[in-house]
């Protein structure tokens, strides 16, 4: 009776984890994060020869013995849940973490995936508890109760796993309509001499670029089903189509994106290429009116920015963007179109699952963050950020490097000072446009000791960043950045 408890409680535990990676669209479950880790372990020769046998049904059935052996270990666990309670709980809660750890070192995992083994782990718990009585006096009694109650809690498993996978579905559709787009698009690599190899790379890899969305579950738009409406003040509405826009012709820029949630020294900010239309050449064809101002934008899931037109017609690289670094925007960043503006932070700016643009006035709107305290214009603040060293160092050279930003005003200057004394310009790296963060680097003799060091940049306007420290709210942090450094003899 018991293994067979056990065998349930992870089949709960399993149905839970679907269902919630299918509701929060997550490109795989924890079972087939699992499977496909096997999959990646599994040594060629072997691979090969197992694929040999089952074909292309080798996902599936690495994902079927996933299941499997964690069904087993339920029984296992399950079979002595009543005589070594700490024992199956330390069984559960290691299997769990196993999980997690697998999930999380997944090329492209997600640190909700990673939660969602952490809810499965709960699950099998809570069902072990549940089916299981305490009291020998109850156990007499709820036999039968039991065996309906097991047999309710494996149908109710069976069902919402079923509605997850269903959930998941509308996920894997778009990632396959995602694959099979063949975009114009040439995978470049950053310009020469912009990339010091100090500290992070120049060209944010899309998978470590940082994220911020308000949707729970990004939104899922197959391209041939996306259009962007461009009405309001204008002399002719527009309704454009994926392969309209396409057809148009890609633009390609680097373009440094960041949030104006990003505190000094943070890391809400991302470089990358991206492709897309010129906002311009489709704001233009629609013919803007005259006290036309703003263009508010709005994403499928109804999240709306207001930005400057005069901004998006002064012939920046304002891009309709399809691509980042040479492939189709990714779902959670925006897929199938979104908005990238070099110099304004991205509230309001960025939108992302972009389908429809209003001209109109900003005296008569406010979007989704000007609503909630934030400003109304939203330019980039000139900042600049020390990557390395930290922590400890041997004394001696010791590379100080970072990088600075003024998105489409460039950066003229960065300094450097240690413990307060004078600040000392540092060798800037090259750099393709004024729209990308620049890295930097100061050659310091480190003494032992412990060492303060600060950073300030200058933009091509001439504005220094003052040491005064601003809060993130409502239009950008402002303050030096620094290090406190330990430099061992
Ligand atoms: N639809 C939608 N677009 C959005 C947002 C959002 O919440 N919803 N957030 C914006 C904000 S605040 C930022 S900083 C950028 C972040 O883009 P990324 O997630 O691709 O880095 O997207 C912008 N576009
Ligand atoms: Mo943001």
């Amino acid at each position: 009776m018991n293994p067979l408890k056990g065998i349930v409680a992870a089949a709960a535990a399993i149905a839970v984890t679907e269902l919630l990676s299918g509701l929060f669209a997550y490109r795989r479950s924890p079972v087939v994060g699992i499977g496909e880790a096997v999959i990646d372990a599994t040594p060629g020769g072997i691979a090969h020869a197992i694929i040999e046998v089952v074909g292309k049904a080798d996902k599936p059935l690495a994902v079927t013995s996933v299941v499997v052996v964690i069904l087993a270990f339920g029984a296992l666990l399950g079979a002595f849940w009543n005589s070594r309670r700490v024992l199956a709980i330390a069984g559960v809660v290691a299997f769990t973490v196993a999980g997690m750890l697998i999930n999380a070192n997944l090329a492209d995992s997600s640190s909700g995936q990673v939660v969602i083994c952490a809810f499965g782990g709960v699950t099998a718990l809570v069902v072990l508890h549940l089916l299981n009585p305490s009291a020998p006096r109850e156990h007499v009694q709820g036999r039968r109760a039991m065996l309906r109650n097991t047999g309710l809690v494996l149908v109710g498993s069976v069902v919402l796993a079923g509605v997850g996978r269903k959930l998941g579905q509308a996920r894997a559709g778009v990632e396959t309509a995602r694959k099979k787009l063949v975009l114009p698009l040439t995978k470049m690599t950053a310009p020469a001499g912009a990339d010091l190899g100090l500290a992070q790379p120049w060209n944010t890899p899309v998978g470590d670029f940082y994220r911020i969305d308000t949707s729970l579950t990004p939104p899922l738009i197959p391209p041939d089903e996306w259009s962007l409406k461009i009405h309001g003040m204008v002399d002719r509405e527009m309704t454009i189509t994926y392969q309209q826009l396409i057809d148009r012709g890609l633009k390609d820029a680097w373009v440094t994106l960041c949030c104006v949630s990003n505190g000094v020294g943070g890391d809400l900010i991302g470089n990358g290429i991206w492709s897309g239309v010129p906002m311009k050449d489709l704001l233009e064809e629609v013919g803007i009116q005259a006290g036309a101002d703003a263009l508010l934008s709005t994403s499928q899931d109804g999240w709306t920015c207001g930005t400057p037109l005069d901004v998006l017609l002064d012939g920046r690289d304002a891009l309709l963007a399809v691509a980042q670094d040479g492939q189709p925007l990714t779902v959670e960043h925006g897929f199938p179109v979104r908005q990238v503006v070099p110099g304004l932070y991205g509230y309001v700016s960025a939108t992302k699952w972009v389908v429809d643009w209003e001209i109109t006035r900003f005296a008569d709107f406010h979007a989704y963050w000007t609503d909630r305290g934030w400003s109304e214009k939203g330019p980039v603040k000139t900042q600049s950020r020390i990557d390395v060293p930290r922590g400890k160092v041997a004394k001696g050279a010791v590379k100080v490097a970072g990088v600075a930003w003024a998105q489409h005003r460039g950066i003229e200057k960065v300094e450097v000072r240690f413990d307060q004394t004078t600040w000392q310009v540092a060798t800037l790296a090259a750099v393709p446009s004024a729209d990308t963060w620049v890295q930097w680097v100061v050659d310091w003799d480190a003494e032992p000791g412990d060492h303060v060091i600060e950073v300030r940049a200058t933009d091509k306007d001439g504005m220094t960043q003052s040491g005064k420290k601003v809060g993130t709210i409502p239009n950008g942090a402002e303050g030096w950045d620094f290090r406190i450094v330990t430099v061992t003899g």
